[in-house]
């Protein structure tokens, strides 16, 4: 028989790479997404099947984490073996503009969903997984960050998160639930959300190599985190539903780098040297070197990128209230435990998310070509 697995949050980027996963492995998948003016669904419409098709493997239920009826309804419809919780308002930042919405959402939408399987009595047949963070370890206590360091959260995404890591605990010896909370530490890919560091990093590495923006404004370029790639991540998640018994773990590839360091591989990845100099709001990234044969092998005319051009600067509004410096995490419960172990390295991940960003960024070549305008992305 195959399993069925409900997944909150499947249009964002985990979401659309765990369904694909569950898909491969045979599994019926339902998606919770939320009503939009607009289509939400860019990350899985390869994943679509017509509703009218008898024997369909991908459903989606228009559903909301701040809705506790609507969710009560959908578990109850799809009698899930495993439920995903990865719905979430997933900015930091964002969550200091929002922090009720986000307190609702990434905090009580948690207990909803336990809830539910609780009140369905879905308890014996019913796996819930939550996604928990790396952003738990806040203000350093202790590196690398393991399954027993504490917590101090520095943001109201990171309070949030707390509440539903400790509801998810209190469900599993409360209730006896299979719950697992996995604290995974950052991860990226080529479909990550465009105003995360990375993403914002790559998509505006291309663009300048294109001539399509001629600089990038970012925040503290100190901040050091454990990136990893989220096709890896999503497997870690599946496994842990799959073992005897139900527990939290950690998840990173154990190597940390600072933003700093990411804007510099994302551009030698195109043959593009970088360099920073100056302190604080006044720091700034320069081109020292161009690699023309480099940048030849990725079909890029030389034209747009210059000697002595500034490509990054400072712009202190993308700074946080209060910043997690440095996150590092320790693997080792999931490595023994698990079997897992990452197959991305970090130049791996670069290549994929520069390689992905610059076929993306052509087609706004096309259009600026054509007079047509594209969009500035500053944000
Ligand atoms: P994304 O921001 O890409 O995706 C978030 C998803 O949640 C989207 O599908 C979004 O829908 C949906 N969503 C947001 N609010 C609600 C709501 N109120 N009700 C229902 N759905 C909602 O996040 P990621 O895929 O990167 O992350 C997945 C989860 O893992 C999140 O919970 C995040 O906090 C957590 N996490 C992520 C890490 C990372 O590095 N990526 C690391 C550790 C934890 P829509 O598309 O409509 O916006
Ligand atoms: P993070 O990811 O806050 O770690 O949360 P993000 O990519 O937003 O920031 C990482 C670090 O980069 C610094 N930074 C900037 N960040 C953004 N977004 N934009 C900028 O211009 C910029 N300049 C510097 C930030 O200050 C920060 O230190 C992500 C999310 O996916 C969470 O949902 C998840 O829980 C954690 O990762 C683990």
């Amino acid at each position: 028989m195959a399993k069925t697995a409900l997944i909150t949050g499947i249009t964002g980027q985990d979401g659309a790479y765990l369904a694909e996963f569950l898909l491969k492995k045979g599994y019926r998948v339902h998606g919770l997404k939320r009503r939009s003016s607009l289509f939400n669904t860019d990350r899985i419409d390869h994943l679509y099947q017509d509703p009218h098709e008898p024997n369909r493997h991908f459903t989606l239920h228009y559903g909301d984490l701040t809705d506790a009826t609507n969710l009560i309804r959908i578990v109850q419809e799809t009698q899930p073996d495993e439920i995903y919780n990865l719905a979430a308002q997933s900015h930091v930042k964002v969550s200091f503009d929002t922090p009720e919405y986000t307190a609702n959402a990434d905090g009580l939408g948690a207990l909803r969903i336990l809830e539910a399987i609780r009140l369905l009595g879905l308890g014996q047949k019913c796996r819930f997984y939550q996604a928990a963070t790396s952003e738990l370890y806040g203000l350093v206590q202790e590196v690398p960050q393991h399954e027993k360091t504490p917590f101090y959260p520095r943001s109201p995404y990171a309070v949030a998160k707390l509440y539903a890591y400790w509801i998810t605990i209190n469900y599993r010896e409360a209730y006896n639930l299979f719950a697992c909370n996995g604290i995974l530490f950052n991860h990226e890919s080529p479909i990550r959300g465009e105003t995360f560091v990375t993403r914002k990093i790559t998509r505006a590495v291309a663009r300048i190599a294109l001539g399509l923006q001629d600089k990038l404004f970012l925040g503290n370029l100190s901040a050091q985190r454990d990136w990893g790639h989220a096709k890896d991540y999503v497997e870690a998640m599946w496994l842990m539903l799959q073992q005897e018994t139900a527990e939290d773990y950690v998840v990173a590839t154990g190597i940390t780098t600072t933003v700093r360091d990411f804007v510099k591989m994302s551009f030698a990845e195109l043959g593009i040297e970088v360099e920073f100099s100056g302190k604080g709001d006044r720091e700034k990234g320069v081109i020292i070197d161009v690699d023309e044969n480099r940048l030849a092998e990725w079909s890029i005319n030389p034209s747009a990128v210059k000697f002595g051009q500034t490509v990054v600067k400072v712009d202190p509004a993308y700074y946080r209230p209060t910043e997690v410096d440095l996150l590092i995490g320790d693997a080792t419960k999931a490595r023994q435990r698990l079997g897992w172990q990452p197959k991305y390295t970090l130049n791996a991940l670069v290549q994929d998310m520069i390689q992905s960003d610059l076929q993306l960024m052509r087609k706004d070549e096309y259009l600026k070509a054509g007079g047509f305008k594209t969009l500035n992305y500053f944000e």
